[in-house]
């Protein structure tokens, strides 16, 4: 059986992962409105999939140690961006706080003792690693890129292979 304390951070992180999968989606939307960027679209369509998925995953454990899983409202993510720069900064930022929220779980479940939230938790740890470091690299290769319109381009066409190469 969740504690209350534990059961209420894990609603928000509920809701974190539930608003990540909306920024996401909505990135792939701005994307999906420019000219040619037909790669980072389907990289986010498929990066808010997985969020979804990570939601999901959270509810599902939470009913199941008794508690009640509590679907959130949530905020209007931001809808357009100014670059592709910008879209890949957020992307970074956001994961990154993800992370931090994911390493205060953590910590809670430890301090309470509750050692199978605490190792449910272990798959949501190596997935941040994950998707921190991809974020990290996608950040680099567009930062070595700046200006140059081909480098864009082919940053574009390879994007959803340097997920399965990470
Ligand atoms: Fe839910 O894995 Fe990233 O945010």
């Amino acid at each position: 059986m969740l504690s209350q304390t534990i059961q209420a951070a894990l609603n928000t992180q509920v809701k974190m992962e539930a608003t990540s999968s909306q920024a996401y989606l909505a990135m792939a939307s701005w994307a999906d409105i420019q000219p040619g960027l037909t790669g980072i679209t389907s990289f986010f369509y498929k990066q808010s999939e997985e969020e979804r998925v990570h939601e999901l995953k959270l509810i599902k454990y939470i009913n199941e140690r008794g508690g009640f899983a509590v679907v959130p409202p949530l905020e209007q993510p931001i809808i357009t961006y100014q670059s592709v720069k910008r879209v890949f900064e957020e992307f970074l930022r956001h994961e990154i706080q993800v992370s931090n929220s994911i390493n205060d779980l953590v910590h809670q479940a430890l301090e309470e003792k509750d050692y199978a939230t605490h190792n449910f938790l272990q798959w949501y740890v190596s997935e941040q690693i994950e998707e921190e470091r991809l974020a990290r690299t996608l950040n680099d290769k567009l930062e070595m890129i700046g200006e140059d319109k081909s480098g864009l381009y082919l940053f574009d066409r390879d994007i959803m292979l340097y997920r399965t190469q990470l």
